[in-house]
């Protein structure tokens, strides 16, 4: 009997699968272990793999204490397959198979679709650690740098999640997939990572920041549609996925909330109330907020392609198939089946982006994006409470969802934020005012520069309210030279 809440460490790999008494996946895993700790030591966090960090590693599922934290060498992490616990007589929650009991095991006929979604999961996790691996030599305090190794390691261990599931349930063909995901390089023009916003560069920690609120938040928003999956090895592992998830989006909304935070009050102190003040506000070594907002503009705009296409035959194939749900599906009041439903898609009719009424079941894409729009708009709200409180008068703002767009029905058009189509000459005159210029980015590098004391908190950003596992700001959460 698996104790399901206690994680065993009697292989290398910790987990709570029972891998000891499974020796065919064991053995799978084993053999590609080596491969991941080589990549990781690759294409990981660059330097500080000696360094103590202090980390927090699940050492029980259950709802309390999965988290144990300590000073952990990143290469010596105890990354593992964990599982949420079974739900008994769990049922499909959504589809044709609505009603029936859950699968342990793929269905035959899902099994392509099933792998597609594990590969691309998958293939996200190690993309992004990639895309962060020089930002350890930049890092603003100790508590940052903390911080992007948590997040650096965690998303290591989703990779092994979707490892997991491939080689277990996937045979030969998941063993091919594990290994490509060690394969691919975010960038890489010859074999980059799957979905756009992987292979983008990620320049300072604003963009990290950022990265980890938009971005990590269509994980977020992916992982909860998949934990509602009738296939359920992979609910449980997406529903382990979510808690460490939500640690990821809080480095981000903090992060980015310190940033604002520090301009402001830098402003305040300089008698300075114009927003747009632009040259006198970077010569205090702050970031200006329209720059914030640009920054913004883009990362939202990147992590908005990640949903697919507004009308998506894929999407209705796998939630037909019992494969992918709804946010919140359980809690929809619906017939969870969607035979003759609609749902208000915004499309591109004569020029101008207007909501269509669709079949829902090809418009899921579009409805996951709309619950991450709200998601991220009530994060923007609490982002505009700091410059209301300090005295600032600014206020951040989400663009249009037609804005800078790559995928999907605006990829071929250009959209100001607030939504208006563009012609070419239009679009390049403003440009600049929307999207992180060169000389943006150049500013913004010039303020990067690492704080290693402890407490000690680069210039740009604001110190934290308070630190991790309820230690203060000035603890000396990695311990650089050993
Ligand atoms: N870039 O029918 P469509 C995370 C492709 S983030 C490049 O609309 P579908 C994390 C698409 O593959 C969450 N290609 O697609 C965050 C398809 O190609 P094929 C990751 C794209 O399937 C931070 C074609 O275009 N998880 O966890 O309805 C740090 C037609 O498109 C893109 C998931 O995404 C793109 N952006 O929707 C670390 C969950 N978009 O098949 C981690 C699993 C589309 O014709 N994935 N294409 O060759 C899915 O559910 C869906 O595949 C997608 C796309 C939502 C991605």
């Amino acid at each position: 009997m698996i104790d399901i809440d206690t994680v065993s460490y009697d292989t290398q790999i910790p987990n709570n699968v029972g891998l000891s008494e499974d020796r065919r996946v064991l053995k799978a895993l084993e053999r590609w272990h080596p491969g991941y700790i080589d990549w990781w030591k690759e294409m990981g966090p660059e330097g500080f793999q000696d360094s103590l960090v202090y980390l927090r590693t699940a050492v029980n599922v259950g709802a309390d204490g999965w988290a144990k934290f300590d000073y952990v060498r990143m290469p010596e992490y105890r990354w593992g397959v964990l599982l949420a616990p079974q739900e008994e007589d769990r049922v499909v929650p959504f589809g044709e198979h609505y009603g029936e009991s859950v699968w342990q095991e793929i269905p035959g006929e899902h099994r392509a679709l099933v792998r597609r979604m594990l590969v691309i999961q998958g293939d996200t996790e190690p993309g992004s650690v990639e895309q962060q691996r020089h930002l350890g030599a930049t890092a603003p305090s100790l508590y940052d740098l903390r911080n992007l190794f948590q997040v650096n390691v965690e998303e290591g261990r989703h990779l092994w999640a979707m490892v997991y599931l491939l080689q277990k349930y996937l045979g030969r063909d998941g063993r091919e997939e594990a290994n490509d995901l060690l394969m691919r390089r975010s960038g890489d023009p010859d074999k980059p990572r799957m979905l756009g916003a992987f292979n983008e560069a990620t320049p300072d920690w604003l963009s990290f920041f950022m990265f980890t609120f938009f971005t990590d938040r269509d994980g977020k928003m992916q992982l909860e549609s998949l934990a509602q999956s009738g296939f359920d090895p992979l609910s449980r592992t997406c529903r382990f996925m979510l808690t460490e998830e939500a640690h990821h989006m809080f480095v981000g909304e903090t992060g980015v909330g310190r940033a604002i935070q520090r301009t402001c009050e830098a402003m305040k102190a300089a008698g300075i109330d114009d927003p747009y003040d632009i040259d006198r506000i970077r010569a205090l070594g702050v970031i200006d907020l329209p720059t914030i907002q640009k920054k913004a503009n883009l990362h939202y705009a990147l992590s908005l392609d990640l949903f697919g296409s507004e009308v998506s035959t894929n999407a209705a194939n796998a939630f037909n198939s019992g494969i992918k749900g709804r946010y919140h599906e359980t809690r929809i009041d619906d017939d969870h089946r969607l035979v003759d439903a609609t749902y208000p898609v915004v499309r591109l009719v004569e020029g101008v982006p207007t909501l269509v009424e669709t079949p829902a079941l090809t418009a899921l894409n579009m409805r996951l994006r709309d619950d991450y729009i709200t998601d991220c708009t009530r994060g923007i709200a609490r982002w505009n409470r700091i410059p209301a409180r300090i005295g600032i008068n600014f206020e951040m703002q989400l663009p249009h969802q037609a804005f800078y767009r790559q995928i999907g029905e605006f990829a071929n058009v250009r959209v100001s934020p607030d939504g208006v189509v563009l012609d070419e000459a239009s679009w390049a005159a403003r440009k600049s005012d929307w999207l992180p210029s060169h000389d943006d980015g150049a500013f913004i590098a010039s303020l990067m520069h690492a704080e290693t004391e402890p407490g000690s908190y680069a210039g740009w950003i604001a110190p934290p309210r308070q630190g991790i596992d309820k230690l203060p700001g000035d603890f000396e959460y990695v311990k650089i030279e050993n």
